[in-house]
């Protein structure tokens, strides 16, 4: 079947180029603007339909002045996370970056700081990669057409091309490209563009509307080595983008492309939106975020995990709770996690656990999400395994065959103190 292909890398290369992140396995992504404020949703512009005029008092008061990047950085970081990826812009289009083509911006507020240069920063100075989420959406801008994602969309079709005179396509891709060269140029090395979103269709918006392909090779001229996801409509091209990126929902399997498995990262979030969100009830607990991570690195795949911070510029108690947790597993555990991916297929899954698998080490690791009685039988496993141990004291598992001449690992009784446990098996 022949290839489309955009640019002249071999699959070799590409691998080389994500390496890293498919190592990492886990970041952290942030939702960070004036949506912070009204705290309901970072689509409350859309929800509400409000205007500019009424969304203005949002910018006019935007004030974090509890803003450290610095912190936010160290609580990524112990809570197992290798990477963060920040909008830069959101839909409602305010920039958190100072932007030469624009005056909706952070640096027009009270704040009065690029919030991208002190964020990049402080990440680089903790280890961590840099990402930026930028929107293709914008609902601020005056050249961006109206069409069925706008706070002002009218319920009839019909009316858009009146609401849209004056509007002219031609000058947002400008700006778009304006501001992509500026992010890609201004800040160093930028690890990852998250994209977000194209919505290809009568009233909707793709590749044509952002001019995807000029914006994609300007992208890795200005930064060769940049990872890029696959919302700007380029899915006919073999390399119109590095990864997949499933959203606030569970993957059935690997996901794949021409019966070829394919990178993925799924971003979720703790409870539901991605904004600042006072009132939300539901807010995951610590097991089921860590069953996320590990189902995700079990089919080979990332973890974008999402904070919203809040308009003073902190994280919510409800999120640093959480990322604390997590990172009291991570950190006698990362071990099924980074440089880990899904299990042989001969292998197979004991109940009530989730395996991953490290290629370099030969190891397996089998998370216990349902603690059981004494005796884990590992079907299929005898003769495979040359040492058992739990990963977060390093202590031996005792090995026995079962009656039907299977392996059997003799467990203690009492379940160690930790969320999900870990078993390490060394394979011959
Ligand atoms: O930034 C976060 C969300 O705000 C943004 N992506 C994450 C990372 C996002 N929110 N929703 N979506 C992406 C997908 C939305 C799809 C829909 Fe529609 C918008 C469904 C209905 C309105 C566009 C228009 C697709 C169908 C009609």
């Amino acid at each position: 079947q022949a290839q489309k292909k955009i640019f002249n890398e071999t699959d070799e290369q590409k691998e080389q180029r994500l390496a890293w992140w498919v190592n990492d396995r886990f970041g952290m992504f942030i939702h960070w603007g004036l949506y912070s404020m009204p705290a309901r949703h970072e689509w409350v512009k859309k929800y509400e339909k409000m205007t500019n005029e009424e969304y203005q008092k949002y910018f006019d008061l935007f004030n974090p002045d509890l803003y450290n990047p610095k912190e936010w950085a160290r609580q990524a970081k112990a809570a197992g996370m290798k990477y963060a990826v920040i909008t830069t812009k959101h839909h409602e289009g305010f920039c958190l970056f100072d932007s030469k083509f624009t005056d909706y911006k952070a640096t027009n507020t009270p704040i009065k700081k690029d919030l991208i240069k002190e964020f990049v920063d402080a990440f680089r100075a903790e280890g961590l990669k840099v990402g930026f989420y930028y929107s293709l959406i914008d609902w601020h801008h005056p050249d961006f057409t109206i069409d069925g994602v706008h706070p002002q969309s009218p319920s009839d079709a019909s009316k858009y091309a009146e609401l849209n005179k004056g509007r002219d396509m031609n000058k947002y891709r400008e700006y778009l490209k304006n501001q992509l060269k500026e992010l890609m140029t201004n800040y160093g090395k930028i690890d990852i563009l998250w994209a977000d979103f194209s919505y290809p269709g009568e009233h909707g918006k793709g590749k044509d509307d952002w001019n995807s392909l000029e914006l994609i090779k300007m992208i890795r001229k200005l930064q060769p080595g940049i990872l890029i996801n696959n919302r700007l409509d380029l899915e006919e091209y073999d390399d119109g983008g590095d990864f997949v990126t499933p959203e606030q929902y569970k993957v059935a399997e690997w996901p794949t492309r021409n019966g070829k498995k394919i990178h993925w990262e799924t971003c979720q979030t703790f409870s539901g939106s991605w904004g600042y969100h006072r009132d939300e009830t539901s807010w995951k607990d610590n097991k089921q975020l860590l069953v996320l991570l590990i189902e995700t690195v079990s089919k080979g795949g990332n973890l974008l995990l999402n904070v919203g911070p809040t308009s003073r510029g902190l994280f919510d108690y409800r999120a640093t709770d959480r990322l604390h947790d997590m990172g009291d597993w991570m950190t006698v555990n990362s071990r099924s996690i980074y440089g880990c991916t899904q299990a042989p297929a001969d292998i197979k899954v004991p109940e009530n656990s989730l395996l991953t698998y490290n290629p370099d080490t030969k190891r397996l690791y089998v998370h216990l999400l349902d603690y059981p009685l004494q005796r884990f039988e590992l079907p299929g496993m005898k003769g495979k395994v040359k040492y058992a141990q739990f990963l977060h004291d390093g202590s031996e598992i005792k090995m026995r065959s079962t009656d039907k001449g299977d392996l059997a690992l003799e467990l203690p009784v009492h379940k160690p103190k930790l969320e999900i446990p870990v078993i390490e098996l060394v394979l011959q």
